[in-house]
């Protein structure tokens, strides 16, 4: 192909327009209100780890009824922490997976952590077995936290997907009380999920319309709202999911499912894309 100066400069000419249009059509990468939210979370992973070294020396102790009080104290901090949890999939598996989420089910040497433990707590009442679980819970956790030590593994469409996710798991998943099975404290990981994901929020604030700021903000206050007649200032413990009737837990539905529209409509406004 014989190049004429004029097709060069045509060339060059197209791929500067290309590049700049490619330029204007990006969305910022958001990045401090990245480092904001995995700020928090490297502060709650600090505040797990004492929780599950506790949660090992309670069943230790032989105590039932210390043993549950551990595993309830100790379950907030990872159920705020998992918003995040495609930028850490081996250690979301070890801390926090559900039977459903491995081959095998309960049967698998998969199956471990808080759900392993929660089941012999719980259901078995056999917190000898549960030991190797809890010394293996501790070392996935301080997995997690060498994760969240790098922020490669984290950036703002991760971010929104986590959020948006986890406030449909909720209403679509989770309202069956599947996650805690046996401990009946699925409230508790509700109000924690939610907390996670507005802490995530929290930093995009300062670069949205107000409007839309307060339309998240009203909509994270009425999830709140509706679960707090089952919570006890001063007490991790919610009240048992069992005694929750299907017009409460309807009302808990129509509170997560709004507060996602509502971030939904965040992410729009941040042009926000999926994640690659
Ligand atoms: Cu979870």
């Amino acid at each position: 192909m014989k190049l004429t100066l004029r097709s060069v400069i045509i060339a060059i000419v197209t791929s500067c327009l290309l590049w700049t249009g490619y330029l204007v059509a990006q969305p910022p990468d958001y990045h401090p209100q990245v480092l904001a939210g995995v700020a928090y979370f490297r502060q709650r992973v600090d505040d797990q780890l004492p929780l599950v070294e506790d949660l090992l020396a309670a069943l230790k102790t032989g105590d039932l009824s210390k043993a549950k009080m551990a595993y309830v104290d100790a379950r907030p901090p990872y159920e705020e922490i998992e918003v995040y949890a495609g930028s850490f999939e081996q250690e979301d598996t070890d801390i926090d997976a559900r039977p459903y989420a491995i081959d095998g089910g309960e049967n698998s040497p998969e199956f471990k952590g808080f759900h392993k433990i929660e089941a012999f707590i719980y259901r078995d009442e056999d917190l000898a077995a549960a030991i190797p679980y809890a010394e293996e819970l501790i070392d996935s956790i301080q997995s997690l936290k060498t994760k969240l030590k790098d922020i490669n593994h984290f950036n703002a469409p991760l971010n929104f997907d986590g959020m948006l996710s986890l406030a449909t798991e909720v209403p679509a998943k989770k309202i069956s009380s599947e996650e805690e099975t046996w401990s009946d404290q699925s409230l508790l990981i509700f109000k924690h999920n939610w907390i996670g994901i507005h802490s995530q929020f929290k930093p995009y604030k300062k670069v949205l319309d107000q409007d839309i700021v307060d339309e998240v903000e009203a909509a994270y206050q009425a999830c709140m709202k509706t679960i707090e007649p089952y919570f006890t200032p001063g007490k991790v413990a919610a009240t048992p999911y069992s005694s929750i009737n299907a017009k409460q837990r309807g009302a808990i539905v129509k509170a997560s499912y709004d507060y996602r529209d509502a971030l939904l409509k965040a992410k729009d406004a941040l042009k926000m894309p999926d994640p690659a």
